[in-house]
This record gives structure tokens, C-alpha cells and sequence, in this order.
């Protein structure tokens, strides 16, 4: 381990470049761009341990402030799944970047000692930048810290940021391909690793969809409009859905039209347009075309979100945000595993931005279960890991749906003829509550099987992991979980099955356990406490007896759970099932399949939820204005704040209550209270030096009214 050549690099080309304190956060390190160089060359050092504590895989790094304006810049880490860095590097980041340049290398090996990185193993860091004017020097910065620690770089230059995350988690896939590194990459190649395998995964998959839409039932109106104009926001996004555009050549299926503006050959990244200014401003971005026949779209800079509006016939602008677009995909979804006839349960995972109407509808409409995590995609993604389709959407466009290997076989089942009606695997999670001192505490479980104190067996719910504070359920007023379901279909079918399958079945406790029982209580009735008596002879006899029976019993359960988990799926009888059946079962299995491989299960992609969005539109032959009757959005209002120390704010419950500074929640409370609907709260922003305003109300102009007294309070 000879760190030399970073000592040499810290000192004759990137020493450290501010005393201020930084931290790793939603987005990874963002600033001003004439300040990063220094950050970027900490960041490859650190890409390059992390590959090689990865065995060797590749590490994406990508260059990007997304939609912060053009003089910033930015840089996240993607871990060898195409994820996000993992939590706990993150504080190594944290460290890495705010230790002074001397330290630099004592902050290497203690990252070194403490994830017991063996230094000898080779290792790559793959490279990509948004259209930045800094990100070409940024990028070069990136690269002489990964080389001054003998590591090599693969550099893609310009890349959105999710094709990167794709091609990461598509490398590192292809690499383990026996040993496969989750579903969502087990039918991923070599070929997939490249911007060319991204354009040919979303295409392909995307026309395969189009291509299953039958033909209007009669009387029934296609309303889908196939032209949509997309907001590029001058950045990379509009340069690769050209890329994607080209590859969009149906035979069998009629793809729509999309259009690009804000192209970026003559306007500002980010400036006056792009998701965010959208979605922020509620505004359409400079340079739309107004045209009130067609649809809109805008991406972010970096092209990882995306929101869609459109004018109504008044001429008045109608956004549909991350919210919509949940919405829309989750009724789909739903619809699609009704029809197959598959127990998934799906679950949507939403923030405190979500429009509390999008919450209501989703819940009561659509009876799909609802969960609000704090705010950053690290949260969102990992609490929708726990459901066969988890869908995560913030309001801003961000967001994706994410399929459990166990969806993915059931499907797959269908498709090879295999139709299975009944639930038979009991892992999805079930959200339960226990009491814990006065409030209540959540746990994520499955349904599992334990033997209690007496040897009996039970179905219970086992932890998964318990106390999972950033994905915890809502709590609304009535002190209900906001999308709780008791016990989910799935664990209920789940348990009656166990219970009629002879041999495995909860056995209710036998005669003799239960004579053996109430003789014990009459004993202990009968003998004041606290005379312990020994075990008479017939008491050891039942028991010896008793734990016979259990043992042979839980063998067998062994035997069954191990089958399940083994995936033997004929445990259970296939129903009979007409052809017409098998057939409709086939086909929404198919847009399934073909759905869950459009869109991009490694990190929200704007260009991956527009193809999805238009799919589902088109399928249903759905308008956009039919879209957009859902239900109507509450009128929200986001302010920032600039104060002195951002973090004197803490928060809790999801980030909707502040703990600190004293005496601000209950201002705020009180502020809420006189507005019809009012719904407010403030955060520090992960990712620019602000506090973040959200309010919530009846009006627009109420809603205005309650922000504007809710920052007033913050300073
Ligand atoms: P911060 O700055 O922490 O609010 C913003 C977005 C997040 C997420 C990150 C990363 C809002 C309110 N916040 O985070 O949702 O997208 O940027 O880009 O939109
Ligand atoms: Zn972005």
C-alpha cells in the first residue's frame, strides 16, 4: 500500500479547497464547480477502494449536479448493483473529503482497516458526465484519483445519469452470472453493459408492450395522443432520447412521436426549464411550444425525473407530477396482477412532498398500501425493496418500481405454463404494528413459523429488520397507520393454506397438551406462589411425549419451508383453469414481464418512466386529461429559506414535524390550524444550503399564505 503518488497528486494538483465542512448526502457532494476538483480526486481514491472491496467490480462515478444550475457541479458514487453508494461508505465519503490534505492518506488506511480491503486487488471505476462545461475538468480529476491508487478507469463521457447505473449493474451482472448478484440483474449480459445494450433493453422491451395493445373494445374511444413534446432542459437528457428515439421503429407496435425542445443547441441548462423548474415554478418551462392537441414532458439535467402537463381547454396549464405518475403506474400494476391471477403484493412508497390527494386517492381508490419515507432516493428505494412490485415516486418526477425475485419467477411461471392461482410463498412483507412503551413501533416481517415456549408450533411473523425508522408507515390523526392493512391478503391465504395442508398444518393444540395445560393450571391455582414443584414423573412423561410429536412436526415444516424457499412450486395443485383463462393470464403476465424490463430498476430514469407512462397510456387507451382526473391535486406551495445554519432544523416522523429549534412545530402547528386542509412542514435540503418550505392547502392562494407564514417562522 503505497500512497505517494496521492500525497504527490494532493499537493501539486488538487490540495484542498475549502475549511468548510461537507457531508456525502442525498446526492452525494454538490457545489459550485470552480471549487470541486480537490472533491472529485478524494471521491476517485474512494470509487477505487470501494471496487476493490467489491472483489473487483465496477463502481460507477458520475459527474452531475442535475438541476442545479450550470456553474455547479456534483458527484455520486454507484455501487456494483447500480444502486446507490451504500450507507455505510457514505461516512467514509463524509470523512475522506472533510479530512485536511495531510490527513488524506491516514483517512485512506483507516477506510482500509476498517472494511478490511485487501489493497492487492484490482479495481475499476466507471466514469460518465452530464454536459457541464466543468464536467469535462471534473472528470479528469475523478481519473488521477482513481490512477494514483493503480487503479483504472473506463470512461463513457456523456451519460445520463440512470445509463450509468444501468451499465454498472449490467457489468457487474454479467461478470457473476452464475453466481447472480439479485433478480433484477439475472437476465442482464455483457452486450447490456454499454449505452447501445441500454437503447436496445428499453426498445425492445417497450415496442414488445406497444405491441400487445388488442384493439378497442367497441364503442370504446382510443383517446391516446401518440405526440408528446419533451422538455430536454438543455441538457443530456435531450441529447440521449434522440439516442432512444432512433432505436423506437415498430413493426408489430406504433410508437409515439416524441419531440424534443430545449435541445440545448441554443438555451442554458437548467435555466427557465427542466423538471424541477416545472414542477417548483408550477409553470411551463421557456420555449414550449403551446399547442392545447398534445402532451408535455420535462426531464431534469441529468435525466433522472421527469413530470408531464399539458394545457386544458381554458389554455391553462395542468401539471402531472411524480405523484400522477405513481398513480397511474400502480393502478396498473394492480390491474395487471389481478388479471394474472398472481398473490404479489405491491406497495407504494411516497414522501412528505406527495400531495396529500395523490395519498388519499392511492389508498382509498386504488387500495394499494402506502408508506412515507424522509426525502432522498436512498430511502425510497430500499423501503420498496420490500414488496413483489414496489413503486417510489417523489412528487418531483424522481422515482421507479422495483420487482422482487419472487415476482419475477411467478411471472416467469405463467410464461412457461405453469399457472398457479393460490399463494404458496409466504415472503412478502406484511407491515404489523407492536406496542412499545407508549408510542408504536413498526417492524417489517414476513409470515414465518416458530415453536413457543411449550414446543408448539406457530405461524408468526418474523423480523426482517426491526426498527427501520426511514421506512416507517404514516401515522394520521386518528392514530391509524396511513396504509396499514392489518394483515394482508397474502398472509392471510398464506396461513389458511398452511392450515389445510395435512401434516403441516398449525395443529391446534392436541388432548394431551391441553389436559397436560389445565392441570398445570389447577397446580399453579391450587399452590400459592412461590413453591416451585418438581416434575413429577407423568409430567415428564407427557412432555417426552409432547416434544416427539413437535419434533416430527416441525421436521416436516423444515421439510416444507425449505421446499418453498427452494422454489418447488408444484407443492401446491395448479387450479383448473379454462384456456381463456390461461390465456388472459398469460397476457397480463406478459405486459408484466415486458413492463418490469422498460423500466430501470436501479434508480428513477426519466427516459425509462416516459416509455412506461406512455405504454400504460397507450394500452388503456387513456388522454391525457383522462389521466389527469385521477384526482385533483390540494394546491401546494415550496419555498426555500436561506438562514445562517440550515441543520439547527432536525426532523422526525418522515420529516413532517421538526424537533428542533424548540417551539418552531408548535408555530407551525398552529399556522396549519387555521388553513382548510393545511398540511406544512420545513427541512434543511440535503443538497443546496437552504431550508425547504412545503404547504399545503383548500386554495392556491391559501396554500401560498400558510408557506409564507411557515418560513417566516423558520428564521
Ligand atoms: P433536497 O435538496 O434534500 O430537498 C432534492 C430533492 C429530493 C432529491 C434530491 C436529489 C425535493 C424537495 N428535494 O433534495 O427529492 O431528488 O434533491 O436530487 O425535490
Ligand atoms: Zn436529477
Amino acid at each position: 500500500m503505497n500512497f505517494n503518488k496521492v500525497k504527490d497528486k494532493i499537493k501539486n494538483g488538487y490540495p484542498k479547497g475549502t475549511d468548510r465542512s461537507l457531508s456525502y448526502g442525498t446526492a452525494g457532494f454538490r457545489g459550485p464547480a470552480n471549487n470541486l476538483d480537490w472533491v472529485m480526486f478524494r471521491m476517485g481514491l474512494l470509487g477505487a477502494l470501494r471496487s476493490k472491496h467489491q472483489h473487483g467490480k465496477a463502481i460507477g462515478a458520475m459527474i452531475t449536479a442535475s438541476h442545479n444550475p450550470i456553474d455547479d457541479n456534483g458527484i455520486k458514487l454507484i455501487d456494483p448493483n447500480g444502486e446507490m453508494l451504500e450507507v455505510s461508505w457514505e461516512s467514509a465519503a463524509t470523512d475522506l473529503v472533510n479530512a485536511g490534505d495531510v490527513d488524506v492518506v491516514n483517512v485512506l488506511k483507516n477506510i482500509v482497516a476498517k472494511f478490511e480491503i485487501d489493497f492487492s486487488i484490482p479495481a475499476i471505476v466507471y466514469l460518465a458526465q452530464d454536459t457541464r462545461p466543468s464536467s469535462d475538468m471534473l472528470s479528469t480529476a475523478v481519473r488521477d484519483g482513481v490512477e494514483a491508487v493503480g487503479a483504472s478507469v473506463k470512461d463513457f463521457h456523456l451519460l445520463t445519469t440512470p445509463q450509468l447505473h444501468h451499465i454498472v449493474n449490467a457489468q457487474n451482472s454479467a461478470l457473476s452470472n452464475s453466481e447472480q448478484v439479485d433478480a433484477m440483474s439475472s437476465s442482464l449480459t455483457a452486450a447490456d453493459a454499454s449505452e447501445e445494450g441500454y437503447y436496445a433493453k428499453l426498445s425492445e422491451a417497450f415496442l414488445g408492450l406497444l405491441a400487445l395493445k388488442g384493439s378497442s373494445a367497441e364503442g370504446v374511444k382510443d383517446e391516446y395522443e401518440a405526440e408528446i413534446y419533451v422538455d430536454g432542459a438543455n441538457g443530456i437528457g435531450a441529447m440521449k432520447l434522440a439516442g432512444l428515439r432512433s432505436r423506437l421503429i415498430g413493426l408489430d407496435a406504433k410508437p409515439p412521436i416524441i419531440r424534443i425542445f430545449n435541445d440545448g443547441k441554443d438555451g442554458v441548462l437548467n435555466e427557465n426549464c427542466g423538471a424541477d423548474y416545472v414542477k417548483v415554478l408550477q409553470k411551463p418551462p421557456k420555449g414550449t411550444p403551446i399547442n392545447g392537441a398534445v402532451k408535455y414532458a420535462a426531464f431534469d439535467g441529468d435525466a433522472d425525473r421527469v413530470v408531464y402537463f399539458y394545457f386544458d381547454q381554458a389554455g391553462a396549464f395542468r401539471l402531472l407530477d411524480g405523484d400522477k405518475i405513481a398513480t397511474l403506474i400502480s393502478s396498473f400494476f394492480a390491474d395487471l396482477v389481478r388479471e394474472s391471477g398472481l398473490s404479489l403484493k405491491i406497495g407504494i412508497v411516497q414522501t412528505a412532498y406527495a400531495n396529500g390527494a395523490s395519498t388519499r386517492y392511492i389508498e382509498q381508490e386504488l387500495k394499494v398500501p402506502v408508506v412515507c419515507v424522509p426525502t432522498g432516493v436512498k430511502h425510497l428505494h430500499h423501503c420498496a425493496k420490500q414488496y413483489d412490485i414496489g413503486i417510489y415516486f417523489e412528487a418531483n418526477g424522481h422515482g421507479t418500481v422495483l420487482f422482487s425475485s419472487r415476482a419475477d419467477m411467478l411471472i416467469q411461471n405463467i410464461l412457461d405454463g405453469k399457472f398457479f392461482s393460490e399463494p404458496y410463498l409466504p415472503l412478502a412483507p406484511s407491515q404489523t404494528e407492536e406496542s412499545h412503551g407508549h408510542g408504536r413501533h413498526r417492524k417489517n416481517s414476513h409470515v414465518g413459523f416458530k415453536t413457543d415456549d411449550k414446543g408448539d408450533l406457530l405461524v408468526e411473523e418474523v423480523v426482517v429488520e426491526k426498527d427501520q425508522p426511514e421506512c416507517k408507515v404514516a401515522e394520521s390523526e386518528d392514530n391509524m397507520q396511513v396504509g396499514d392493512v392489518p394483515k394482508d391478503e397474502l398472509a392471510l391465504n398464506t396461513e389458511a393454506k398452511v392450515d389445510r395442508v395435512e401434516g403441516f398444518s398449525i395443529v391446534p393444540k392436541d388432548e394431551l397438551a391441553l389436559k397436560h395445560e389445565a392441570e398445570k393450571e389447577e397446580e399453579d391455582e391450587a399452590v400459592p406462589m412461590p413453591s416451585v414443584i418438581p416434575k413429577d414423573e407423568v409430567a415428564l412423561k407427557l412432555e417426552r411425549e409432547l416434544d416427539d410429536a413437535q419434533k416430527k412436526r416441525q421436521s416436516s415444516l423444515v421439510h416444507m419451508v425449505q421446499s418453498i424457499h427452494s422454489h418447488n412450486v408444484e407443492f401446491f395443485d395448479a387450479e383448473e383453469l379454462t384456456e381463456k383463462e390461461k390465456e388472459s393470464r398469460t397476457l397480463a403476465a406478459k405486459k408484466l414481464q415486458l413492463a418490469s424490463r422498460v423500466i430501470n430498476q436501479t434508480v428513477g430514469d426519466a427516459m425509462a418512466d416516459l416509455l412506461l407512462v406512455e405504454a400504460v397510456l397507450s394500452l388503456r387507451g387513456m388522454s391525457i386529461r383522462q389521466w389527469d382526473e385521477f384526482y385533483q391535486d390540494l394546491p401546494s406551495r415550496q419555498l426555500k429559506v436561506k438562514v445562517a445554519d440550515r441543520n439547527v432544523i432536525q426532523t422526525t416522523d418522515a420529516e413532517r414535524k421538526c424537533s428542533t429549534p424548540n417551539g418552531l412545530q408548535q408555530t407551525i402547528d398552529s399556522a396549519v390550524r387555521r388553513y382548510q386542509s393545511g398540511r406544512a412542514f420545513v427541512r434543511p435540503s440535503g443538497t443546496e444550503d437552504v431550508v425547504r418550505v412545503y404547504a399545503e392547502a383548500d386554495t392556491q392562494e391559501n396554500a401560498d399564505k400558510l408557506a409564507g407564514e411557515v418560513a417566516s417562522s423558520v428564521f
